[in-house]
């Protein structure tokens, strides 16, 4: 069949590889079917063009993938509308972490024929099977849609892929690397290339912010990892791997098996990855280090135990402390990531969380605190319609989810303009505190270069 796989576009300068689309587009061309790629994330591409490019061509099928993003859903509102509008609609599914916990939702809000529930490369293979077959949508599992009598349909749940080594790399030949590999990560240089790659599939956490899409972690083998980078290497040039999995440090065991295989196999490349604090001691670190790493993106969340407990973060702040400094020792730059707004939070509790940034800051990157979001599928998203905070899916995406910067739900004491205000006050602090040092580093350069004749020097104006 043919199929078009659309990038919407976030409105970034440049943006992710889209590499869950990129895995479906892989798995439906081995099953056969001819995948073509609609990049309206790289030229910007307005809906009147997605328009004119779909009456002008005919697929058979059409596919989206969306988070659960405010953007991203207004975006795919605007989508969904034009692919509607077209009179050769082709069979519309959309999948990924924004439809897959409130399938009905999506399907009356988009006029989607189907939901792809959480991972997709079987389903959409048997979902296409079943078109071309003719065959009831009712017999493909892991799928939600809507009866002749609109009535949603969730089937079972499809078993997930037990040895996710036989998964298909991403078809990355179908998309514009040279776009792609130009994202920049921390501690990149001009001259590296970079692109996403999975060391797992999962998280073996539940934090209560968190949307957990498919149960438990399944890892791949360092084999099957290695290969993948090498190709990125041999065929991209790529030298600089942002792991994008929830989290690739889920055990101490498991990042050492990996650094070991990552020095074995001499990769000689540099990467970042999600990590956690508890595991985040000095032998694991040096070995990262010596394995290429050089920036671990840390979940802090926040620094006071009793939220941390409600988070169930299973993380305290004294390890989220030692962890830090462990980190730092080895010479890896730590990211931070705080959100301020969970159960029980306060004033007090977000003021320990800016004097920690402030403290830790190895200046790397800007460092803001946003307000926690409940996420659908997340236990705080239940937590906060068991407690009348919120009225259902609706309520989360048409009212309350408006800017993932701004309060969506308040679980706090505070009244919402107390809540702002504390971020404003949090963020404003740390922002003066990152362009304080931007300022002095400049004004530092411009004395080396002119006083001490520094001929390494690329212009004030160069990244
Ligand atoms: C890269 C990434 C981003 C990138 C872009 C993502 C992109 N282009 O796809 C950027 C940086 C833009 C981003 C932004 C955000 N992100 Co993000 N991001 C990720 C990350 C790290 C990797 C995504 C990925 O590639 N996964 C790997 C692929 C293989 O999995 P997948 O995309 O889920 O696809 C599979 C299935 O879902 C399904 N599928 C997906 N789409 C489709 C489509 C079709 C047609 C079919 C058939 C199947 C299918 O099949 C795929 C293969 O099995 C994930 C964590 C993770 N490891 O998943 C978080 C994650 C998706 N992000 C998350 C969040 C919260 C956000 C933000 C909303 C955060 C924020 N508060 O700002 C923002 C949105 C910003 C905004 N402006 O609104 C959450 C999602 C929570 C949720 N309920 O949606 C995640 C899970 C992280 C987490 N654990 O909290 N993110
Ligand atoms: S926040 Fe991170 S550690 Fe917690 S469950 Fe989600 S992915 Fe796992």
């Amino acid at each position: 069949m043919k199929v078009l796989l659309i990038v919407y576009d976030n409105d970034s300068y440049i943006h992710w590889f889209p590499q869950g689309l990129a895995y479906i587009a892989s798995a439906l061309r081995d099953a056969g079917h001819e995948i073509t790629i609609y990049n309206q994330d790289k030229y910007h591409y307005s809906e009147e063009h997605l328009k004119e490019y779909l009456i002008k061509n005919n697929f058979d099928v059409i596919g989206i993938s969306v988070i659960a993003g405010y953007y991203q859903y207004q975006k795919l509102l605007e989508i969904s509308k034009v692919i509607n509008s077209v009179p050769n609609k082709p069979f519309y599914m959309i999948g990924g972490h924004g439809p897959s916990p409130e399938p009905e939702y999506f399907l009356n809000k988009t006029n989607a024929d189907a939901v792809i529930i959480g991972e997709g490369e079987v389903t959409a293979v048997d979902l296409l099977n079943a078109l071309k077959n003719k065959r009831n949508l009712s017999t493909v599992k892991g799928i939600a849609y809507l009866d002749d009598e609109s009535e949603c349909i969730v089937t079972e749940r499809r078993n997930l892929i037990k040895d996710i080594d036989t998964i298909s790399f991403p078809a990355w030949d179908l998309f514009p690397m040279d776009y792609y590999s130009l994202l920049r990560m921390p501690h990149i240089k001009n001259d590296e290339r970079c692109m996403p790659v999975l060391s797992a599939r999962g998280c073996p956490f539940k934090c209560n912010f968190c949307y957990r899409m498919d149960k438990g972690i399944r890892l791949r083998s360092p084999e099957n990892i290695i290969e993948e980078i090498k190709i990125l290497k041999e065929k991209y040039n790529v030298s600089y791997i942002a792991f994008s999995d929830e989290l690739l440090m889920s055990s101490p065991e498991r990042t050492k098996e990996l650094c070991h295989a990552f020095i074995e196999a001499d990769l000689d490349i540099k990467w970042d990855c999600n990590g956690r604090l508890n595991f985040a001691t000095s032998d694991v670190l040096d070995l990262m280090k010596k394995a290429g790493c050089v920036f671990i993106n840390y979940g802090i969340e926040c620094m006071d135990d009793e939220i941390l407990e409600v988070m169930n973060k299973k993380l305290t702040v004294q390890q989220i402390i030692k962890g830090i400094e462990a980190t730092l020792d080895a010479e890896i730059s730590p990211g931070f990531n705080i959100i301020f707004g969970n159960i029980g939070e306060n004033e007090e509790t977000l003021k320990k969380g800016v004097e920690f940034l402030l403290k830790y800051d190895d200046h790397s990157q800007l460092r803001t605190i946003r307000p926690v979001t409940p996420y659908p599928g997340s236990p705080l998203y239940y937590y906060a319609i068991d407690n009348g905070l919120l009225d259902g899916v609706e309520d989360f995406y048409e009212n309350k989810h408006v800017n993932s910067d701004l309060l969506s739900v308040n679980f706090t004491e505070l009244s919402d303009e107390e809540f702002h205000k504390a971020l404003y006050e949090a963020n404003k602090t740390l922002i003066e505190n990152y362009y304080k040092h931007q300022l002095d580093s400049s004004i530092e350069t411009a004395k080396k270069l002119y006083f001490e004749l520094d001929e390494t020097f690329r212009g004030f104006r160069q990244s």
